[in-house]
């Protein structure tokens, strides 16, 4: 099958070019979502081809030594919207600004949402965003498409996008009345069309007529300012809604991906759904996803006190007035209630946002957080003991690899899967600030935030576009992901890819969505530590599984160095645990 790529443009293999094309990290602790292991990578040509001790590898290869730090696969980030028109104004985070962020702060793929007016077609929003993005971004994308009106050839066009333009994802608005509001008849249609394609419905979840009337209330009792945002949309007006969702869904027999939950009873309700489903049959394909901005901050009354930090915080659902609330959410995380965390990156300048002085339903909505959502999960999450870095994976990357069915293509740090690596400084702090940022907004929610886990080298297709902690990117260099239906994770087996130890060719095209079948990283590797599920201890240096020997601290490295070996050739020794079985 093939993908049109509009308006196409040559672009340059930049990671082919000279020596880049080939790179070692060694010295490292290697970090999945079910492992973390002392292990070396090699990459050649945006792919891992090895991982192991004392490799073999090609003279002139670049070698990082990650020695004290962690090694990742890339974040990947569910949930942007670049250069959205939205609310009466276009969100300042482009296709380039924003990847350029996403890079910086560790994530290597972003999926946007592509946000038809209604009665637009689909195909043509979605060739609009092509372009948008295709010359732009740095790192790699994927695109849902949202759903904002229904017909018959709504369905026709759901149907050529999941099968010749590599979308398996379709988002509903139970929100913006007038706007982007489905009803429930719209919403049955929809999650019935993504259940025949397997293609996976995603939900906005507030009840809009009730945001709508309360709205009007408000502004009619004099209550205009930034309070009447959240005053409009309470905790149980997103809870009706998740819960109709999920009833709707139940229904149909659809699976169901419940975007930015943003409260506790909204997170309690889908554990409850998910709850049902396991009881039932084994396994929940109900799947909830959280956001940086509600696990960072809340809507802290006594610091939200002018008018511009408040509306700088706006988004739907808004942050609620809890400072309970983040803790709360990441345990949710922790314990698998809740699946993924995105940004929901939607960034309108101070001057923007100035639209809804005197009207509060005027504010365009949306905060930052492409940047910031890995360091803000690490600190809240690892280093508060709540999340182990394997969960942290899981959660930033795998899960969403997962069901958008791009693992372990994406999400996994394996023999064959893509060279989008992070190599994580557990130990480095920095401070969170607009002035530092690489955003386009001069606003950041997370201001003066001190967090540890810094990023110091980040591979985006196996080219170093984070050098020591110095950014160079390259616009164009990311390629657009297909996300292919019927996912295993979501449809079916959900072990069917992790357990297949067959090794085997797949394609490089991008263009093709197809789902791969690579050996988990477990299988070439040494020492093995399982972390699924206990907290762990802060040692000072790193992280590590309560329990467990310190790994980091080991000494121990075989690997071999560029300077010892010249073979042009690419042989495994044996290493430890195992043989690493090539696929060429
Ligand atoms: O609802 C969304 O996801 C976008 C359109 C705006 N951002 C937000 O306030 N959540
Ligand atoms: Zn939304
Ligand atoms: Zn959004």
């Amino acid at each position: 099958m093939e993908i049109p790529v509009p308006n196409p443009v040559k672009k340059v293999p930049i990671h082919l070019q000279s020596s880049q094309n080939r790179v070692l990290i060694k010295n490292g602790k290697l970090v999945n979502h079910d492992t973390m292991v002392d292990n070396d990578i090699f990459i050649e040509d945006g792919i891992v081809k090895m991982i192991g001790r004392n490799l073999v590898i090609p003279g002139g290869t670049r070698v990082i030594d990650a020695s004290s730090m962690l090694v990742l696969p890339g974040g990947i980030d569910p949930h942007t919207h670049f250069e959205l028109e939205f609310m009466g104004a276009i969100s300042v985070d482009d296709f380039y600004q924003g990847t350029k962020a996403a890079i910086a702060g560790g994530t290597t793929m972003i999926i946007d949402f592509v946000l038809p007016n209604k009665d637009e077609s689909l195909i043509d929003t979605y060739q609009k965003w092509r372009s948008r993005a295709t010359n732009k971004v740095c790192c790699d994308y994927g695109l849902h498409v949202a759903v904002t009106s229904w017909s018959k050839q709504t369905k026709q066009e759901m149907e050529e996008l999941c099968n010749k333009h590599g979308v398996n994802s379709f988002k509903v608005f139970m929100a913006y009345k007038g706007v982007f509001m489905l009803n429930d008849s719209e919403l049955y249609n929809t999650f019935e069309a993504c259940k025949e394609l397997g293609a996976l419905p995603m939900v906005h979840a507030e009840n809009g007529d009730i945001v709508h009337e309360n709205s009007i209330r408000l502004l009619k009792s004099g209550i205009n300012g930034p309070d009447g945002h959240a005053l409009s949309r309470s905790e149980d007006v997103e809870t009706e809604a998740l819960n109709r969702a999920c009833t709707i869904a139940n229904q149909v027999g659809s699976p169901l991906y419940i975007v930015h939950i943003m409260s506790k009873p909204a997170a309690d309700a889908l554990k409850k759904h998910r709850n049902e489903q396991i009881n039932r049959c084994g396994k929940s394909n109900i799947f909830g996803e959280t956001l940086a901005a509600a696990v960072g901050t809340y809507w802290d009354k006594n610091k939200l006190t002018c008018w511009n930090d408040a509306a700088a915080h706006i988004l739907s659902p808004p942050l609620r007035n809890d400072p309970y609330t983040p803790t709360y959410l990441l345990e949710m995380l922790a314990n698998g209630n809740l699946q993924t965390t995105g940004s929901d990156n939607a960034t309108f300048s101070s001057e923007q946002k100035a639209i809804g002085k005197g009207d509060f339903t005027k504010i365009p909505n949306g905060v930052n957080g492409v940047e910031d959502r890995m360091s803000v999960i690490w600190e809240k999450g690892v280093v508060s003991g709540l999340l182990s870095p394997c969960k942290f994976v899981e959660i930033t990357s795998t899960n969403t690899a997962k069901i958008f069915n791009i693992f372990p293509r994406k999400g996994c740090i394996a023999v064959g899967s893509d060279a989008d690596i992070v190599v994580w400084n557990p130990n480095a702090k920095r401070t969170i600030s607009s002035k530092t940022h690489h955003q386009a907004v001069d606003y950041n929610i997370f201001e003066g935030m001190e967090v540890h886990g810094v990023p110091e080298y980040v591979l985006v297709g196996g080219r170093v576009c984070l050098d020591e902690g110095n950014l160079k990117v390259v616009q164009g260099h990311g390629k657009f992901i297909p996300t292919p239906p019927h996912a295993d994770f979501v449809y079916g087996n959900e072990n069917v890819n992790e357990e297949s130890n067959d090794q085997q060719d797949y394609p490089q095209d991008n263009l093709k969505p197809t789902a791969l079948k690579i050996s988990p990283a477990s299988s070439v590797t040494s020492e093995i530590s399982n972390c699924s599920k206990s907290p762990m201890i802060h040692t000072g240096r790193a992280m590590r599984m309560e329990g467990q020997r310190d790994l980091q601290s080991s000494s121990f490295s075989i690997s071999s160095d560029s300077n010892d070996v010249k073979k042009s050739s690419i042989r495994v020794r044996n290493p430890p645990g195992g043989q690493s079985k090539g696929f060429w």
